[in-house]
């Protein structure tokens, strides 16, 4: 990054960086990609942004996988991290960064964050020694307090074995000597900051959760475990028998890609491009993230993000799809059944903050046929054939249109005899890209892509009811005028659409918009308002237009792949 502070900000997006114990599957994906979409959301926008994610290696539950499996855990971590940095490739997340907490670089940021917290901070308010009696579960890597266990019955063994109430995982009560953050000195301090920003958690909902849990359970926080029982981690500094929990060690993720530790310490000048914008992560590590992060960098005087994401889960057959559950989707596979500007499309139309979501292959069936093949596809393919354009390319027609005909159809809004079906368009081409901005505003990918499909579903119901295919055949004036102002308003639609959809299907809508013969400098949101791009499709893309209604086809073809 630019050290000067001249330079521009980066819009700054993270996604959590994922264990290693095992592979990847359909809710990591569902992240990554959630990230990526925001971050090109921005791009398109015209903004510098910058996409983080990377995998979490250290921990009691990496140094028990590697064991099982009987592999050293650098060579165990090496082998899994490969997978989620492969599955961000093969998904086309644009990423600029992929960190390993077993980097280097991190651990001397985490180290350094450490002394900062055992000797820059005033009396009171740094860490301190002390015993830790508790309930841990290795499967969440934390401990629950007293009143959040619950007894419960193994089936197939009738063993008694204590659970946490909240996820279900087995704990076992542990006592040791740890170093212990002073999490309760910071309570008031997290309470006013929510009170002051009650937008910072979206949605507001899991807002309420956190400041509940702050004002009712917060204890200390317990951030090393004897080395003796966890050997895999980051020793903690000055002593050689403690080492880092990890999720401090974790969280710590998002600034060493800022520089933190090398770059910068403890000034807040030349950040860049700290804080982050926004961090995406799921509703099972919000506690982690909406507590003990914002009071850690309250610890150090650092800014705090400027918004969580929480997403809910991806269940299958109504259970969380998770790895300790074993009721996981490869998201490998998937991509190959459905392709992966489909399968984006699924997981974001989908996706929800507000509940969780089923994932099937029926339901991605369905949302393929109805929003992609019968939809946007169809808009493209009704009127980009022959039989409706004549002998024209649509961006050909469009440019006819442009050269012959715009100023005379300008002038036909304004006549009352002009047939008022031929401008029922208008209005959803002008309120289509206003909507979506809002929703993206609001992170709400689900509600942003609605709007692109009632766009398309108005284009289509347009096409029907103006039955270009009868025009053509007219050769009168008004027939020809009539003709092209529906392949043009159309043909807006689809440029429209396809500008807004680049985040979401980065392949298919530059498929799209080449086929337009949209430059590629006028692909911003800015041109994604109706008549705001003068002369696409005056630049046509080389080959004969039967080649490029061929390729088109094949966009959403009946089978994905
Ligand atoms: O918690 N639906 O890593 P993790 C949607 N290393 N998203 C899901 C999901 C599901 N069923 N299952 C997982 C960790 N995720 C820590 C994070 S960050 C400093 C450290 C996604 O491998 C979701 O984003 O268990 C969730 O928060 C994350 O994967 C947990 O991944």
């Amino acid at each position: 990054f630019g050290s000067s502070s001249e330079v521009e900000k980066p819009y700054y997006v993270t996604t959590p960086i994922f264990y290693v114990n095992a592979s990847p599957h359909i809710g990591h994906l569902y992240s990554m990609v959630l990230a990526d979409v925001l971050k090109r959301w921005q791009l398109i926008n015209g903004k510098n942004a910058i996409l983080c994610t990377g995998t979490d290696e250290h921990g009691m539950k990496i140094q028990q996988a590697a064991l099982k499996e009987g592999i050293p855990p650098k060579d165990f971590c090496d082998f899994n991290s490969a997978k989620f940095r492969d599955l961000g490739k093969a998904a086309n997340v644009d990423h600029d960064f992929f960190i390993r907490t077993t980097d280097d670089e991190h651990k001397e940021a985490v180290k350094s964050f450490w002394l900062q917290l055992k000797h820059g901070l005033p009396e009171g308010l740094g860490l301190y020694k002390g015993t830790h009696k508790g309930w841990y579960s290795v499967s969440d890597e934390c401990f629950y307090p007293e009143a959040m266990i619950q007894t419960s019955i193994v089936p197939q063994t009738g063993k008694k074995i204590q659970v946490s109430i909240e996820t279900g995982s087995e704990v076992e009560l542990v006592e040791e000597e740890t170093w212990f953050f002073p999490l309760t000195k910071y309570k008031d301090r997290l309470l006013e900051f929510y009170e002051a920003n009650p937008d910072w958690i979206t949605p507001a909902h899991r807002m309420n959760e956190v400041r509940d849990w702050v004002a009712h359970h917060l204890e200390d926080l317990s951030i090393t475990r004897p080395a003796s029982r966890l050997s895999w981690g980051i020793p903690a500094p000055e002593t050689d028998d403690q080492t880092i929990y990890v999720w401090v060690d974790a969280l710590i993720n998002y600034i060493t890609v800022a520089g933190y530790g090398s770059k910068w310490h403890l000034s807040q000048e030349n950040m860049s491009p700290w804080p982050a914008d926004v961090q995406v992560i799921g509703k099972d590590i919000l506690r982690f993230h909406g507590v003990y992060w914002p009071a850690l960098l309250m610890a150090l005087n650092l800014p705090l993000p400027k918004k969580i994401l929480c997403h809910n889960h991806w269940t299958l057959a109504d259970r969380k799809m998770s790895k300790s559950l074993g009721n996981v989707v490869n998201p490998f596979f998937a991509m190959q059944r459905w392709d992966v500007d489909p399968l984006r499309y699924f997981l974001m139309a989908q996706g929800s903050l507000s509940k969780d979501m089923s994932y099937s292959n029926r339901l991605i069936n369905a949302k393929y046929v109805k929003d992609l093949q019968a939809n946007i596809g169809n808009l493209f393919y009704r009127i980009a054939r022959p039989k409706v354009t004549g002998s024209w390319s649509t961006a050909e027609a469009v440019a006819e249109f442009r050269i012959h005909f715009f100023d005379p159809v300008v002038s036909t809004k304004d006549n009352e005899d002009a047939p008022k079906e031929f401008f029922t368009l208008e209005r959803p081409l002008q309120n289509t890209t206003p909507a979506f901005v809002t929703a993206m505003n609001n992170l709400d990918t689900s509600s942003a892509l609605r709007n692109v499909y009632e766009l398309q579903r108005e284009a289509n119901r347009f096409v029907s009811e103006t039955r270009p295919w009868d025009l053509v055949k007219n050769t009168a004036y008004e027939a020809r005028l009539a003709l092209l102002w529906v392949i043009f308003s159309c043909a807006e639609a689809l440029r429209i659409s396809g500008i807004l959809l680049q985040p979401i299907m980065p392949t298919k809508a530059k498929l799209l918009l080449d086929e337009l013969g949209v430059r590629a400098d006028r692909r911003t949101v800015d041109f994604a308002h109706p008549g705001k791009d003068a002369d696409y499709g005056t630049e046509a893309q080389p080959g004969p237009a039967d080649a490029r209604i061929k390729k088109w086809e094949t966009i959403f073809p009946p089978t994905p792949n």
